[in-house]
């Protein structure tokens, strides 16, 4: 085991979402700075990107241009952005379908990220797949699945295959705590330890099934705790820094690169939108979200960088500005680009191998 979960206050334990409670968690102090600052600003810029560009989809799915489901990511950036900068760019990621900034992360544009939102045939996946299936095989970003966990044992499988094929790629694989109740989570877990395979699992902590607590779904509801029953390494971590995110990802990455090894990393979390653009949050508080919200990531990132003398307020304004022709450029793509052809119904159904 690499390294103790921390363990999770009590206090809240019988109060479930729904009373008037707060779900609490343990403050924790921001991670030390070990980066430049060339990689410092870019993981900046591309969490403040994410933020802006889901701003706008939940505008664009209130005007009737984005359709079907949404799940925004507003919160959580943290954890896609931090673990996703310590990937080669010839590792995978899979993931949900809470994945517009994953997939941006990985390498997909916010434009073809966009028109996929739009369903229009400049999506990177055709406008076939919509906002739960974004895919591009190109950045080895493989979805983008909604099946709750269903991510998980194909993830195990590409880790398998990276390994027979002795490349030394590494997987990342994300989901939420309601998918860790699943048997395929533990099936996938116990085979990736048995089998040492190098795939690291990070499920994000955001307490919330849907409108479900943990509190209410998990009877043991230490997520990291549950590796040990795989003899698996894991770590509980603090999901709103980027840094911390970023650290134990690279600590997973070691493992699984140089020993072959699978992590289990439980990223602490929390979203502030509903579980979908179609939730009205009625199962908890607006203290509750503002509580959050006061360690909110781009918060906690601005203060170190600016602490650090790394960031100034102009060239704040000035990332802002760039995000902002950044989004407003994918939103012209996604409103120019054509409908998919009626002709490519049947097309882009079964893959190829990768490679
Ligand atoms: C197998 C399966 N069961 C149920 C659902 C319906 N469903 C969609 S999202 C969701 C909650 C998932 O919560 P979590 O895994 O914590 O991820 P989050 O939405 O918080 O990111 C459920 C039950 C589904 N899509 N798939």
């Amino acid at each position: 085991m690499s390294s103790q979960p921390t363990e999770r206050s009590n206090s809240s334990k019988n109060s479930p979402a729904g009373s008037a409670g707060v779900l609490e968690r343990p403050e924790e102090p921001a991670a030390q700075l070990n980066e430049d600052r060339d990689t410092l600003v870019k993981i900046f810029h591309q969490m403040v990107l994410i933020r802006r560009f889901e701003e706008k989809c939940a505008e664009s799915y209130s005007l009737g241009k984005i359709g079907g489901f949404c799940h925004l990511y507003i919160g959580q950036e943290a954890v896609g952005v931090g673990a996703i900068s310590a990937l080669r760019l010839d590792d995978y990621v899979l993931t949900s379908y809470r994945e517009h900034g994953q997939a941006i992360a990985k390498g997909i544009s916010p434009e073809a990220v966009m028109a996929e939102l739009y369903g229009k045939a400049g999506g990177c996946s055709h406008g076939k797949g919509g906002s739960m299936h974004l895919f591009d095989a190109d950045v080895n970003f493989l979805g983008g699945h909604a099946i709750v966990g269903g991510q998980i044992p194909l993830a195990t499988g590409v880790a398998f295959a990276s390994k027979y094929k002795e490349t030394d790629q590494v997987t990342l694989c994300f989901f939420g705590e309601a998918a860790v109740n699943q048997g395929a989570f533990h099936e996938s877990l116990n085979m990736a330890q048995l089998w040492k395979l190098p795939c690291i699992y990070i499920c994000e902590n955001n307490m919330y099934g849907m409108g479900t607590s943990l509190q209410r779904a998990m009877s043991s509801q230490n997520v990291a705790s549950k590796a040990r029953s795989y003899e698996l390494a894991s770590e509980s971590v603090d999901g709103m820094d980027v840094l911390k995110m970023r650290e134990a990802t690279q600590r997973a990455i070691k493992r699984a690169r140089e020993e072959s090894l699978p992590t289990l990393i439980e990223a602490r979390t929390y979203r502030y939108m509903g579980h979908s653009m179609s939730d009205p949050g009625n199962y908890r508080t607006r203290a509750e979200i503002e509580k959050y919200q006061e360690r909110d990531p781009i918060k906690i990132f601005t203060k170190t960088l600016k602490d650090n003398g790394l960031l100034s307020d102009s060239d704040i304004a000035e990332i802002e500005a760039q995000v902002k022709e950044e989004v407003e450029k994918a939103i012209r793509f996604a409103d120019e680009s054509p409908l998919p052809d009626p002709k490519e119904l049947y097309t882009d159904i079964y893959a190829n191998p990768i490679n």
